[in-house]
């Protein structure tokens, strides 16, 4: 059912594997001319220009781009009790987790008298956006707003679309989960406008200023996406997120049921979502594809996942060991990584691609997409290469803090001058030698 690829006894270079595991194709910059107008309108008429789009792409226009504190109390209290339950126990399991990645102030005394400090500090104001529609995912709520509060951002607003179905207001599990995360300040706007009203503020229709933010998270469909290129510079962004991803190394020991559910968990966020099986097993590889038929046809979004499955960008690669496994997988650096093999732990210790590592039998990729405790903001597109995904340190900023006495100056000022000599730039010597009129030997 998967296409399969056979590199039993020869795994090409990293190189050459991308081009075998090929990515799905989404064309950011296409949309960027469609979300250039919508940017400059907001960035000249503020909030009135979004609220415009907003009616136009939305087809709703709220009473106002602030939603009201009791909106989001009603919301909370509107919530199923079972979902609430479900949401507090992942905002605590993130929490603790979260809370350990805070990172200390480091000074090092470089020379008597002579200190480098990197001083952490949380970005002033930041903008998280969950997006509506199809993919409205209080727990992304979560784990844009968690790493946030724990870095110890102090001003965070959250922006949503409104939806038409529910009064011009974002959807109300949004609002709830921003209750609970004690999120007051919220936004009904969507898409390009908010991201451009994140970067420059506006007025609101009664007058409320918006102020702009220095930072926005979070993810969207291609036209967020698009605005967030447009606009990185002027704030920062978080790395762009692409399709979902899942890979599974596995070997004979794995259960082809486990494997087929997990496959299909992910295929069930996109049409464009990746679903990759890594093997050393045939055997597992068939078993796996006879349990796909089985849940495919039984899952509730049969069509989304079917698409996704036999995309260009799923499948299954055969691998005569382990060895050769981890290195495609870490040639194809997932956004999530499963190892199902033997001595799990041990292989997962020698991953060095992914973008989070669900080690065993028991750690499937949902546990993580909700209540680990870990962050389901990870890097997709083979990012993994070279990112994070989201964590405090998204959240902050290490400020550099130099502090020298006159006499670790004068001990080293020789060397300045000689390497501000040596590129031609002899007034950066003069700052050192004029601190020292009667000479610095
Ligand atoms: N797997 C998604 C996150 C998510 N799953 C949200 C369910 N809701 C990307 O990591
Ligand atoms: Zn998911």
């Amino acid at each position: 059912m998967l296409n399969r690829t056979d590199l039993r006894g020869r795994v090409p270079a990293p190189g050459q594997l991308r081009a075998v595991l090929p990515r799905a194709e989404v064309d950011v910059d296409a949309a960027l001319h469609q979300v250039r107008p919508v940017v400059e309108a907001v960035r000249d008429r503020g909030a009135e220009a979004a609220l415009e789009y907003t009616e136009r792409f939305d087809r709703v226009r709220p009473s106002s781009v602030r939603v009201p504190a009791d909106e989001l109390r009603r919301a909370l209290a509107g919530l199923d009790p079972a979902v609430r339950e479900a949401i507090e126990e992942s905002i605590a399991r993130a929490r603790v987790v979260h809370a350990d990645q805070r990172r200390a102030d480091v000074t090092t005394t470089v020379a008597e008298g002579g200190t480098v400090t990197e001083r952490w500090v949380p970005v002033g104001r930041v903008g998280l956006y969950a997006p509506g529609g199809l993919a409205v995912y209080p727990s992304s709520v979560v784990m844009n707003v968690v790493p946030a509060q724990a870095a110890g951002v102090g001003s965070l607003v959250l922006c949503s679309p409104p939806q038409a179905d529910f009064d011009g207001l974002p959807h109300p599990t949004i609002l709830a989960a921003a209750e609970l995360l004690g999120v007051d300040e919220v936004w009904a706007v969507g898409g390009a406008q908010a991201v451009a009203l994140l970067a420059y503020g506006g007025t609101d229709t009664d007058g409320a200023e918006l102020e702009p933010v220095d930072l926005v998270t979070g993810p969207g469909n291609i036209y967020l996406t698009a605005a967030k290129r447009m606009l990185r510079g002027i704030i920062g962004i978080d790395s762009e997120a692409g399709p979902t991803e899942i890979a599974i190394l596995a070997d004979g020991t794995a259960d082809p049921a486990h494997v087929a559910a997990d496959l299909v968990s992910q295929a069930e966020h996109d049409t464009l979502a990746a679903s990759v099986l890594v093997t050393t097993s045939p055997e597992l590889a068939d078993a796996v594809d006879a349990e796909l038929v089985r849940r495919v046809a039984a899952t509730k979004h049969t069509e989304r996942v079917t698409e996704a499955l036999h995309g260009r960008q799923s499948g299954t690669v055969l691998v005569s060991t382990v060895d050769d496994g981890l290195a495609v997988v870490d040639a194809y650096a997932a956004e999530h990584l499963e190892i199902q093999t033997e001595d799990a732990a041990a292989v997962a210790a020698r991953v060095r691609n992914a973008g989070a590592i669900f080690v065993g039998p028991y750690a499937p990729v949902s546990l993580g997409d909700y209540c680990a405790g870990s962050n389901h903001v990870l890097p997709t597109g083979g990012f993994a290469r070279h990112s994070s995904g989201l964590s405090v340190q998204s959240f902050l900023k290490g400020i550099h803090v130099i502090d020298y006495s006159a006499e670790a100056l004068r001990e080293v000022a020789g060397k300045v001058v000689a390497l501000a000599n040596a590129e031609d730039l002899p007034a950066h010597g003069e700052a050192v030698t004029a601190r020292f009129p009667e000479g610095a030997a």
